[in-house]
């Protein structure tokens, strides 16, 4: 049962008497009749306001003499439960102004607020009905969720909690953190009393200020489970057939990746966290979240902030794929946003006021890679709108749009659009003459109207296993888009309707430039690709001895955003010969691995590597850089290729863990082979 202290009664009684006469909830909203209809004008807002705040806000992130901590510090600095229930007493956030806040989202150019109602903490900041362990215990006794919910209606904002699954002080969640289990003991612990606690916060939430949102996070341990998801979603739906539900209510995010394709995976949008999909989610709905320096919660010794222009680019990246960016504000213990915070803010607000059409409302580029910046559309009938963001202005002052075949309408930078641009076609592509430097909030935006629906022929992909090669490269040249035919030239030269048509692989046995491009009738509609490809020699192998078996394995304690380019007074809390290149059982949190030794390569030849790891790894052989998988993210893998002579080759890997989830594996091919783990047979030290 939840705790039970005994409250400032001149706090209690009105609550109770208002819990009392509290009106019937309301109804659930009409259930849309389709997904498109719920996500609609989640689709429309592209850009939303994340909150971190609570308990956590008050020590900023020092504890102890340590300053890295944020909304972790509870678990970071191993604070005891009861010892952290002490901050409860001295939550006073006197200059806490939801509308303050509100206004600051909206003129950003933002049309939603996500707010922890509650983090791993189990601190919830509303005033609930089912625990002491909340802002109605505090002196300051305000609800800040509801007080903030209605802000944001004021405002003209949508309003949405983030409440976590993980609960880091209820006497039935568990895991328990693994350095308090034995002062915690866990035998009158009940997960599924839990999953009822947690379902009847969600009801109040939902029931109280009708979230238009419930983003759900922290269930990545082993006890929630994907039926408990599914319980908790099906709960979501019938409350409030409306409200949106992130991927994170289920077990299927795949890490800080926040996707998988798991058929079974619900919720309503996938959650990429810290991070953009290169490639945007194709099909799917999903918002990337992202902090505005490294912390979530407030921490005043965090100076890592990004600038402005690079949230405002990281907005039009993540546009331009067709997601939403939630950007994150940890407040300040008295109630208020950070200067930095408010700032980077401000500038994105300067810029969304005579941009915002390009934003919001739009949908994802209908083109490769620009090599210009970025693209959104606003398709439509009879006229949609490209819009053109330029983050690199083109030295020959065109914006080259490739394989547009719309008719070209007009052309002008947003906000003169009485000033048309030239537009030409050349070949298959348009080119938009770019506008004289005017001033105004960069990066500069152009408009294009074209005849309905933009028609993009993309460019033709030249595929291989890797860019250089040894004896000889297999290269697959094919058009994206049907009914074109695909020629190619092996010399550089630009490929024509009488060059050499793509058909099945095509055999390279030394370094050359292979040039692709669609055609139509043999008319040019494409874009023309190009890729490089080089025959190279293999790296002699290193000059020793036969060898042990495994590789030397040191084990360090840190507190990693990036794998440092100075390791070398890093000291080893424990050495090891490892069999194989894999995480050893029980590996922590806030932890790196050094794997040394040497790779035997059985014959002269290129080889790739894949690496896979949660968070950052990197590999190296004969001291190159292979493979970087660096940064805070989930299970992610990179790949890399070297080529390499029958041998000995000086091995060095490198991974490390934050927090949560952590994974590492390593697999090899040689060309035309599958990837497969490196066998411990391989490895020497
Ligand atoms: O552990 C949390 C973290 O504190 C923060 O809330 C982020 C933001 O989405 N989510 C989790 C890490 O994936």
């Amino acid at each position: 049962m939840p705790d039970r202290r005994r409250r400032n009664p001149c706090v209690v009684l009105p609550l109770l008497a208002a819990a009392c006469a509290a009106p019937p909830a309301p109804l659930p909203a009409p259930t849309p009749a389709t997904q498109d209809e719920r996500m609609a004008w989640w689709r429309e807002a592209r850009f939303g306001l994340f909150v971190h705040w609570g308990l956590y806000a008050l020590p900023a992130g020092k504890w102890r003499g340590e300053d890295h901590h944020g909304e972790w510090i509870r678990d970071t600095a191993r604070i005891p439960r009861d010892e952290y229930t002490q901050l409860q007493a001295r939550w006073n956030p006197t200059a806490f102004d939801a509308d303050a806040w509100a206004r600051s989202a909206a003129a950003a150019g933002m049309k939603y607020v996500v707010l922890t109602s509650k983090h791993h903490d189990g601190f919830c900041l509303f005033d609930s009905a089912h625990t002491d362990w909340d802002v109605g215990g505090t002196p300051h006794g305000r609800d800040i969720v509801a007080e903030l919910a209605a802000a944001c209606a004021r405002h003209g904002l949508r309003f949405g909690t983030y409440h976590s699954i993980m609960d880091w002080h209820h006497p039935d969640y568990l895991p328990r953190r693994p350095w308090e289990a034995a002062a915690r003991p866990t035998a009158s612990a009940d997960f599924d009393r839990y999953e009822r606690h947690l379902h009847a916060q969600v009801e109040e939430l939902v029931r109280r200020v009708r979230p238009a949102v419930m983003w759900f996070d922290g269930e990545w341990e082993p006890t929630w489970t994907h039926a408990r998801g599914v319980r908790l979603f099906e709960l979501c739906r019938r409350l409030a057939p409306a409200m949106l539900v992130n991927n994170r209510v289920d077990v299927h995010r795949d890490g800080m990746a926040g996707f998988s394709t798991s058929a079974e995976a619900v919720g309503d949008f996938a959650t990429p966290e810290q991070e953009v999909p290169p490639d945007g989610l194709p099909g799917v709905d999903w918002e990337s979240c992202m902090t505005m320096n490294a912390h979530w919660g407030w921490n005043a010794a965090d100076t890592r902030w990004k600038s402005a222009d690079e949230l405002l680019r990281h907005l039009i990246d993540i546009a331009s794929k067709g997601g939403n960016f939630l950007l994150n504000v940890g407040p300040r213990a008295d109630g208020t946003f950070p200067p930095e915070a408010e700032d980077r803010l401000r500038h994105i607000g300067e810029w969304m006021a005579g941009h915002g059409e390009a934003i919001h409302g739009t949908t994802a580029s209908p083109f490769d890679a620009l090599a210009f910046g970025r693209c959104t559309v606003r398709a439509g009938e009879p006229v949609s709108r490209l819009y053109l963001h330029v983050f690199t202005p083109p030295p020959a002052g065109e914006l080259v749009l490739p394989g547009l075949a719309s008719r070209v309408l007009r052309a002008f930078r947003l906000g003169a659009a009485d000033a048309a641009l030239p537009v030409r076609r050349v070949g298959a592509d348009v080119h938009v003459r770019l506008p004289t430097a005017t001033g105004g909030p960069l990066p500069p935006v152009v408009a294009v109207d074209v005849d309905g629906p933009p028609v993009v022929h993309r460019t033709p992909s030249i595929a291989a296993e890797s860019d250089v090669f040894v004896d000889a490269l297999l290269v697959t040249v094919a058009a994206p888009g049907a009914g074109l035919d695909v020629h190619y030239t092996l010399d550089g030269s630009d490929p024509t309707a009488a060059s050499p048509r793509a058909g099945g692989p095509i055999a390279l046995h030394g370094s050359c430039t292979v040039k692709a491009a669609g055609f139509h009738r043999g008319s040019l509609v494409t874009g023309t690709a190009e890729r490089r490809f080089t025959q190279v020699a293999p790296r002699p192998p290193a000059k020793v001895l036969a060898r042990g078996h495994g590789l030397r394995l040191a084990r360090h304690t840190v507190d990693w955003q990036r794998i440092p380019d100075d390791r070398q007074g890093l000291v080893a809390e424990h050495d090891a010969i490892a069999a194989a290149v894999a995480l050893p059982d029980g590996i922590g949190e806030r932890t790196a691995l050094c794997f040394r030794g040497f790779l035997d390569v059985p014959a002269d030849d290129l080889y790739r590597f894949a690496l896979a790891s949660d968070d950052g790894s990197r590999l190296w052989l004969g001291g190159e850089l292979v493979v970087d998988n660096d940064g805070p993210h989930g299970t992610v893998e990179r790949r890399g290729a070297i080529a390499l002579g029958r041998g000995l080759h000086p091995l060095e890997l490198w991974w490390w863990n934050r927090t949560g989830e952590a994974t590492l594996s390593l697999q090899w091919a040689r060309p035309g082979e599958p990837f497969a783990p490196v066998p411990g047979a391989a490895l020497r030290h």
